[in-house]
């Protein structure tokens, strides 16, 4: 891979000598390399990814949105912040100026600068890392809802049409191609039997109650970079799939994944449920970046959202363990199978509170009103 990567990197605008490869195991699509390089005795960082171009099959437009989107926040954050500013995500050029290097062999990669003395949770560990966490993709909202130009490029088609993904679903149920289907009856049944959840949001959206606007698409609490001392949220990261969407989406990626300690594979569900400290935490933490434009139709879908997201993901993995796992990463037989077990838990989780969170909602929104 070394030799590889060295064949790669060549091609970039970047500081000092190469002086070692590392990889980074982690995210289910792309492959990540971390590259050290020598300048004047001091290392300088960065990040080396091969665009998995099976997943996203336009990455010129892919990587022209981030360009976009990554100089649009780095030049807002030099007027407001220029420590902050210094610390965002950003591409590096190769030596044609292009965002994006394609090799002779057709792959795509790219370049980043590394965030350095930066963090990132795969589980929420209190309540604190979930405000933090929802706070930056607030914030991400926040310094998008200006960008200038033209719409952004839709880098997968429907990512977030559940409808779409369950009529898939069913198309994949019934071919049965590695005849899983069978040691997944439960599972199957409830994908089967929360349909209904799919056209809630798209129809708000056609009444033109919920607008589109520009979202992360993948508001993971693993996608943002906290300051390793201070803990305060630094920038978001992942910006592929970062295209038209709707804001509550990326708060209900956040309930999915922060509102709940328990990782997305956990083995034991009766560790899977929605807490509410950490689910108030979060609303407080994206109502304080956002309640100054979004719609009240935005708000009162806000925990219906992270239902509708969860049980999308739990179609999304199932869908995946019945195909015999050709797109999520797996480390291990069953894999996708208790991915969407969790999702399944957690979907039950947010059915029963849900009431009580929607009060949350209303109520921390309130108080951000009340309070200008
Ligand atoms: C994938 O690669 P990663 O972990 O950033 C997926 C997301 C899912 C997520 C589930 C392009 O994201 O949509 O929510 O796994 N990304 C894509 O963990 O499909
Ligand atoms: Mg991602």
């Amino acid at each position: 891979m070394q030799d590889v990567v060295k064949s790669i990197v060549k091609h970039f605008h970047l500081e000092g000598t190469l002086s070692e490869v590392m990889p980074l195991a982690q995210g289910h699509i792309n492959n990540t390399y971390i590259l050290a390089r020598v300048k004047n005795k001091r290392v300088v960082r960065y990040i080396l990814q091969r665009i998995n171009h099976a997943v996203f099959k336009n990455p010129p437009a892919m990587m022209a949105n981030i360009l976009r989107v990554t100089e649009h926040i780095h030049s807002k954050m030099q007027r407001i912040d220029p420590e902050l500013a210094s610390r965002q995500l950003r591409v590096v050029r190769t030596d044609n100026g292009t965002s994006y290097y394609r090799d002779p062999e057709g792959n795509y990669w790219r370049v980043y600068n590394f965030v350095e003395q930066a963090v990132t949770y795969d589980a929420v560990e209190s309540a604190g890392l979930a405000y933090e966490a929802a706070r930056m993709f607030g914030w991400f909202q926040r310094m998008l809802n200006d960008l200038p130009g033209p719409v952004l490029h839709e880098t997968i088609p429907n990512f977030h049409n559940t409808r779409i993904r369950f009529e898939r679903f069913q198309e994949v149920l019934k071919k049965d191609p590695v005849n899983l289907a069978k040691g997944a009856r439960p599972e199957i049944d409830f994908v089967l039997g929360h349909a209904g959840l799919c056209d809630v949001l798209p129809n708000s959206v056609l009444k033109g109650d919920v607008p589109c606007r520009i979202a992360h698409n993948d508001a993971k609490i693993n996608n943002v970079m906290l300051d390793e001392q201070t803990h305060q949220g630094i920038c978001v990261i992942d910006l592929d799939t970062v295209m038209p969407g709707l804001s509550v989406y990326d708060f209900a990626d956040l309930v999915r994944t922060a509102a709940t300690r328990a990782r997305e594979d956990e083995r034991d569900v009766s560790k899977v449920k929605i807490e509410m400290n950490l689910f108030e935490a979060l609303v407080r933490g994206f109502a304080e970046q956002t309640h100054s434009f979004l719609t009240s139709a935005e708000r009162s879908h806000l925990a219906f959202a992270g239902k509708l997201i969860t049980f999308e993901q739990c179609i999304r993995f199932l869908t995946d363990h019945l195909l015999g796992d050709v797109y999520y990463k797996i480390s291990r037989a069953g894999h996708n199978l208790d991915r969407c077990r969790t999702q399944i838990q957690l979907v039950r989780s947010i059915i029963e509170q849900e009431a009580s969170m929607n009060e949350i909602v209303e109520k921390v929104f309130q108080e951000n009103v009340d309070q200008q």
